[in-house]
Parts: structure tokens; sequence; C-alpha cells
């Protein structure tokens, strides 16, 4: 591969010489999704999933990358070389992305080889997942993250993420955010809109909070789900293998794959905390303030039990 070549998002190739932009957001069914998400729309939601497909759902900045590698470690009986074989946005594609210009779908990106179950990322709200995943029952992990630090993380990543539409400063994020505005759209619909799936359509919904406060339980959790059923020292290896120092050390999952002109971690690493409560060095308390009121308006009447701190 020359140096002009880079690895994309799919694991296809863009020329590192073309243009890499900010991309605007355009509204799909009132989601502000990325202009090339949007423009291929009918694609992907033709997407053809198969009843043992299994997805990864989440809002930015959830915990997707965390769960990725988690899961890839169970399906692999905590093999780390086999989890090491690519990075991991080529392991498991990302349903709804687009490289612009001219490359295909995150899907066509999907490992040949790889024994059943294809495991495939996706952002989409519930309502914009192609309704074959639930029609064939397909297995989905949901991770959710309280909304403060998920706020706090996309903020630093759409500082870093130069395809991502202009953060702005702090203070005006904020209100993006309460409103929807950032792309794939509401936190708030979101993780309502998979809470309220999720006994009727088989949903594991996870929580960022309690993979930190108690990561063995969670990927037993995982496994569980998964069906699978794995010897102690496995599951102590793979709590081992996905913690965040761990993580932010091994290149198929720190997103040093991407190159620089694209994300560029010299202003925030992907790998950039991995806590709860970083939310308290970023919110003044009148920011905080005026976040809670409203978030008592925009999640009244659901019972999603979120921990801002642990
Ligand atoms: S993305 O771009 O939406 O796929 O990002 P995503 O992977 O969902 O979220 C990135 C945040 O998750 C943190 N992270 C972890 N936290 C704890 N333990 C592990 N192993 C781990 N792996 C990733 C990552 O640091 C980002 O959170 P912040 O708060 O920005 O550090």
């Amino acid at each position: 591969m020359s140096d002009k070549r880079v690895v994309s998002h799919s694991g296809s190739i863009q020329e590192a010489g073309g243009s890499i932009s900010r991309f605007p957001l355009i509204s799909v069914q009132g989601v502000p999704l990325r202009n090339h998400i949007a423009t291929n729309w009918d694609s992907i939601s033709a997407f053809e999933d198969h009843p043992s497909d299994l997805l990864i759902a989440t809002y930015p900045k959830a915990g997707t990358t965390w769960t990725q590698e988690i899961v890839d470690l169970l399906l692999n009986d905590g093999d780390q070389e086999v989890c090491r074989r690519a990075p991991v946005a080529v392991r498991m594609p990302f349903l709804e992305h687009f490289s612009p210009p001219h490359c295909p779908s995150g899907l066509s990106g999907t490992p040949q080889g790889d024994a059943p179950p294809r495991v495939i990322k996706t952002h989409l709200p519930f309502q914009l997942v192609p309704q074959g995943f639930w029609k064939n029952k397909c297995k989905t992990i949901y991770v959710a993250r309280n909304a403060k630090d998920n706020l706090v993380s996309y903020f630093h990543f759409d500082r870093m993420n130069q395809t991502q539409p202009e953060p702005g400063p702090w203070d005006s994020y904020i209100p993006k955010f309460m409103e929807g505005k950032l792309a794939w759209g509401s936190w708030y619909d979101h993780v309502k809109g998979y809470w309220k799936e999720r006994e009727k359509n088989n949903i594991l919904y996870l929580f960022y909070e309690d993979m930190k406060e108690n990561p063995r339980r969670e990927v037993e959790r995982i496994m569980r789900y998964l069906g699978k059923s794995l010897p102690d020292d496995v599951i102590c290896r793979i709590v081992e293998l996905t913690s965040f120092k761990a993580m932010k050390e091994n290149p198929m999952v720190n997103y040093t794959f991407i190159p620089v002109p694209v994300f560029d971690q010299s202003i925030s690493p992907f790998m950039r905390k991995g806590e709860v409560g970083d939310w308290n060095n970023h919110f003044t308390q009148e920011q905080s303030r005026v976040f809670d009121e409203d978030y008592e308006i925009q999640m009244k009447g659901s019972n999603i039990p979120f921990r801002i701190n642990i």
C-alpha cells in the first residue's frame, strides 16, 4: 500500500490526498445524518441481513468499541491473536457508513471467511435500523451511556474527527446535544427507542457505567446472551484484554489505523479517558442545572436507570 492510501472506517481504501471534509448533516426521517449516509439511504435501508447477524447498536461514544472487542473475544474463545486479525472497523462493519467519494458501503467490508455470526455496528436509532433485523430476530446488543458523559465524549470526538460537523465551543455544543442536532440525532430518543423495544425484540440493553463498575459481570452477561460458556481463566483474560489501558495500547482497537487527516488524535485521543463522571470536569454548575432541568422533561415517564456517577 502506498503512503497516500489509507484505510477508511470500512477497511476500504481512500486516497489521502482526496478531500477530507467535515460532512454536513441531512435529515433522514427527522434524524440528522452525515450527508453521505443520507444520500445512500436507499441502499442502507435495503440491506439484507441474515438471521445469524449480531447487531451492536449505540448512540455515538457510548462504548461501542469496547463492546465490539468483548464480543469478538467471546466469539473467539478469548484468542487474542485472532482478534488482532484486522482493525475492529474491518472485523465489524459499520452498517450505515459510506466513505465518500466513490467508496462502497461499510457493509462491503464484511470480512470474508469469518464464521457466523457476522457482527455489525450501527449508531442508527431503532426506527431507522433496516426492518429485517427485527423481523429475523437478530440478536442485538445496545449500550447506553449517561447523557452527560456521552456528551463530553462526543464533544472531544467531534473536535478530532475531521469528518464530523464542527463542534464549535463547548458552551454552544451542550444545547446542540439537548436539541438533538448532532449527527445521529437525539440521545434522548435513541436510548428511549431501544429501551422500549428491548423485551419484544430480545435486545440486550447494557450500560457503560455497569461495565465500568463490574466488567466481569457484564462480560458474563454478554457471554450468556451469545449462548457461550467459557472457563473462568478465559473470562478473566477477556476482562483484562478489554480494560481501558489494554485497549488504548492495542492498535487494532485504538483507531490509530485511521490516518491523521481523518482522526487527529493529537487533538484528542480516541481512547480519551474511559471514565464515568468526567462530565464533572466540563459542566459549570449553571450548565449542569440547565441540562438537568431539560433532562427531566425529555426523559419524563421513562424509567431507564442511568447513573451519572458510580
Ligand atoms: S464510537 O466512535 O461511537 O464508536 O465511540 P465508542 O467506542 O462508542 O466510544 C468511545 C468512548 O468509549 C471509551 N472506551 C472505553 N472506556 C472504558 N473501557 C474501555 N475498554 C473503553 N474503550 C473505549 C473511550 O475512551 C471513549 O470515551 P471517552 O469518555 O471519550 O474516553
